[in-house]
């Protein structure tokens, strides 16, 4: 009998979630950044294996929530705890844990979701280092399995998936075979758009900043995809710092966001980018419900 069933992939900002789920599925489905709260929605991804179908959760991570958007990025990640066959907490072990952790580790204390540490970025840290941080975390939960991992490398990030087939229950795939995300096109646009931001702005601005996909319009024949975005500010004073000198920035957000994106939709790409100040956007239940 083949197994199937869903797996999250949960624990603090910048732990490696979105890194993982994209090796494990092999495609760009999350984008990543160094800086913490890069995801803001639930991002699925399935895989399938000889014995069996994972449907993977990619969440935000966990926070101390500052705006309403926080709210609702943290409360997905809470559902992804308990909605799932089996729950991965990922933590970086190349940082010291802090009040973060241990506020995350009380949360799991609620749920009977079964639960693997998996032990990311070891290709930071000495070897010597692991076994005491194991032990740790092995007296605040019962964990089922430890893994150390390097979701960037790859280390035993096989080993991981191994005992995903494992725990989970026998079943039938929940979706067809050549089936991968659930998340539209239109996410894809906007959160590409976000991520050159993300790389090429600091501050404030990365968690100031969203994308909302205004047009998209499919190819005809001999065309590209016509691609039309706003890049969201929350004040007047961000918006220079997105435009740039002469607007040299915001051309090169869209230069490298067409580049990607005429990888991911193997097609030309015409892509149009504004920038515009909506004051407290992340408080704006409207705009919300648009992004979640
Ligand atoms: N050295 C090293 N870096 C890693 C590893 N996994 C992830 N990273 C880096 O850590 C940073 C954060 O990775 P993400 O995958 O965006 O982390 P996340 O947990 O999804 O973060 P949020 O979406 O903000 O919650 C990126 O710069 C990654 O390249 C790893 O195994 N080793
Ligand atoms: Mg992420």
């Amino acid at each position: 009998m083949p197994k199937a069933g869903f797996v999250s992939f949960v624990g603090r900002p910048n732990a490696g979630k979105s890194t993982l789920l994209n090796r494990i599925v092999g495609h760009k489905l999350a984008i990543v950044s160094d800086k913490p709260q890069t995801t803001r929605t639930r991002i699925v991804g399935v895989k399938n294996y000889p014995d069996g179908q994972v449907v993977f959760v990619d969440t935000p991570g966990v926070h101390k929530p500052t705006h309403r958007m926080n709210v609702r990025m943290v409360g997905v990640a809470l559902d992804a705890m308990r909605d799932v066959d089996l729950l991965t907490l990922i933590v970086d072990v190349s940082v010291k844990p802090g009040p973060g952790d241990r506020y995350l580790l009380g949360l799991l204390k609620d749920v009977t979701t079964p639960a693997i540490l998996a032990l990311n970025k070891v290709d930071l840290i000495a070897k010597a280092k692991l076994l005491p941080i194991i032990d740790r975390y092995r007296q605040q939960h019962p964990f089922v399995e430890f893994v150390p991992i390097s979701a960037t490398d790859g280390t035993n990030v096989d080993v991981l998936e191994t005992l995903f087939l494992q725990y989970l229950p026998e079943g039938e795939p929940l979706y067809p075979a050549d089936y991968v995300t659930d998340q539209p096109d239109r996410f894809f646009v906007s959160e590409i758009v976000r991520e050159q931001v993300l790389q090429l702005t600091h501050d404030e601005l990365p968690f100031s900043t969203a994308v909302v996909v205004d047009r998209f319009e499919e190819p005809g024949e001999n065309e590209g995809y016509s691609l039309y975005c706003t890049i969201l500010v929350e004040r007047e004073s961000q918006k220079p710092i997105v435009i740039g000198k002469a607007g040299a920035m915001i051309k090169k957000i869209g230069t490298a966001a067409r580049h990607e994106l005429e990888r991911y939709f193997d097609a030309r790409v015409y892509l149009d980018l504004h920038v515009k100040v909506k004051s407290e956007w992340r408080d704006d239940e409207r705009v919300l419900d648009e992004m979640f």
